[in-house]
């Protein structure tokens, strides 16, 4: 490998990302809640539970941030929190947020924050959730509510996390809340769910009376895609590769697309499909948040369509470990001409085996995109800590600090991934030093 120093732009994000749910614990007015409770849905039987106890002690983890050099952080206020009941805001959760901005603020770390990151309350899911359109103006009224509430605190706002999986994982392969197994339901929510950005865009910026940058109109609002690279698996079996395209088009393009049209065009082979402009989104992104993580290779015919490809290093998920993948995908989404944050890029390592070298490789491609062209402008690596792994329960391990769920004093464990990862966050840049202790030859 060659040319392997980078020097980071002036101003960049260094920071880890985090949702609400995973984290803090005690969420038990959300859809998520009532899911685990349902045998046999997350694995282990796991429960969120108390989580990492990050609702009390995230001035204790926004330390260790601060102190390993991160300057950014990445975290969401949990809907069912704040709006607990249909038109009730819960003056606690509302004090609670602030005195994690507060924080943030004291150890240096500029505020991400994500309006929506998987979870609803209860109420709205019992409405019918994001198939009903009236979540739409519901999810409406909470972004009007943070904007006032907390927009001289927060400066960069990501509206939805990753649209396109919670539709798919929800209502396609009903792996996540509400289970359904119908894409056109699954289509019908990622339509109503792109509609809710373009209007928090508008809302956000609308309530923008300036923030902690300082004077003026200071919101940077986007959303985070999720964009794995989908391949045919067999070369000889073009069928494959037909799939990973048609694939694409609807969980990759599609969404980019919308955002910058305000045309929302979705279809799936034999479901209802769904075609609607909506003016508030087009040009709904001051900039491209990235959730990268791995390649899925595509199967025509499989229960399971995805799989990681025979022989490749893989994670403890089994998701192929592909960093080249990474600048591929920055450079795919630098094409909107857009601001890039990685909003999301990790990987579930428990014993931080592999992911000092696949860290530093990764951030190595990162350098390489931004000399080709892309503006990116942050880094948030997933997670600061290990946390609740969704369907996953607590076996995906994704945290720079290992976390003993099984000891009640959940102590927080430094990895070398996030003592390498402090280096290149304190120095703003990848030192060959970094590299050659990783075992990547210059
Ligand atoms: O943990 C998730 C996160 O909530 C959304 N993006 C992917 C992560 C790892 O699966």
């Amino acid at each position: 490998m060659s040319g392997l120093i980078h020097r980071f732009p002036i101003g960049f994000h260094w920071g880890a990302a985090a949702s609400a749910h995973q984290v803090e614990g005690g969420n038990d007015k959300n859809d998520w809640w009532r899911f685990e409770q349902i045998p046999g849905r997350i694995h282990g039987g796991d429960k969120s539970g108390a989580a990492c106890r990050h609702y009390e002690r995230f001035d204790e983890d926004f330390a260790l941030a601060a102190a390993d050099g991160h300057n950014a952080h990445r975290l969401s206020f949990e809907w069912s929190r704040i709006a607990p009941e249909r038109g009730r805001i819960d003056a606690a959760a509302v004090a609670h947020y602030h005195a994690v901005l507060e924080s943030l603020e004291r150890h240096g770390l500029r505020p991400l924050v994500t309006l929506h990151h998987f979870t609803n309350p209860l109420w709205i899911a019992d409405r019918g959730g994001w198939e009903n359109p009236e979540t739409i103006q519901h999810f409406c009224a909470f972004v009007r509510f943070c904007a006032r509430e907390f927009g001289s605190e927060v400066d960069w706002w990501c509206t939805v996390n990753e649209p396109e999986v919670f539709a798919f994982r929800g209502w396609s392969s009903g792996l996540w809340p509400p289970g359904r197994r119908d894409d056109g339901a699954a289509l019908a929510v990622m339509a109503n769910l792109l509609e809710a950005h373009g209007l928090a865009y508008r809302i956000l910026h609308e309530q923008d009376r300036g923030g902690a940058e300082g004077r003026g109109r200071t919101a940077h609002v986007g959303f985070a895609k999720h964009l794995p690279q989908l391949e045919g698996d067999r070369w000889w079996f073009p069928l494959d590769g037909l799939r990973a395209r048609l694939e694409d088009a609807v969980f990759n393009e599609a969404v980019l697309e919308a955002a910058v049209t305000g045309e929302i065009r979705l279809s799936i082979p034999g479901a209802r499909g769904v075609t609607r402009s909506v003016p508030e989104l087009a040009g709904s992104l001051d900039y491209v948040g990235l959730n990268y993580y791995t390649r899925w290779k595509v199967h025509m015919f499989a229960r399971d369509p995805h799989v990681a490809p025979r022989g490749a290093p893989t994670t403890d998920l089994g998701w192929e470990i592909y960093p080249q993948g990474f600048e591929r995908a920055l450079l795919r989404v630098a094409r909107l001409k857009l601001p890039i944050l990685v909003t999301e890029h990790g990987f579930a390592d428990a014993l931080d085996k592999f992911r000092p070298r696949a860290l530093i490789e990764s951030l190595h491609h990162l350098g390489r995109a931004i000399a080709r062209g892309a503006n990116v402008i942050g880094y948030y690596h997933w997670s600061l800590t290990d946390n609740f792994e969704w369907a996953d329960g607590y076996r995906g391990r994704f945290g720079l600090y290992q976390v003993d769920f099984a000891d009640p004093a959940l102590p927080r464990n430094r990895t070398r991934s996030a003592e390498l990862y402090s280096r290149i966050a304190h120095s703003n840049a990848l030192e060959p030093e970094v590299a050659v202790e990783v075992g990547l030859a210059l």
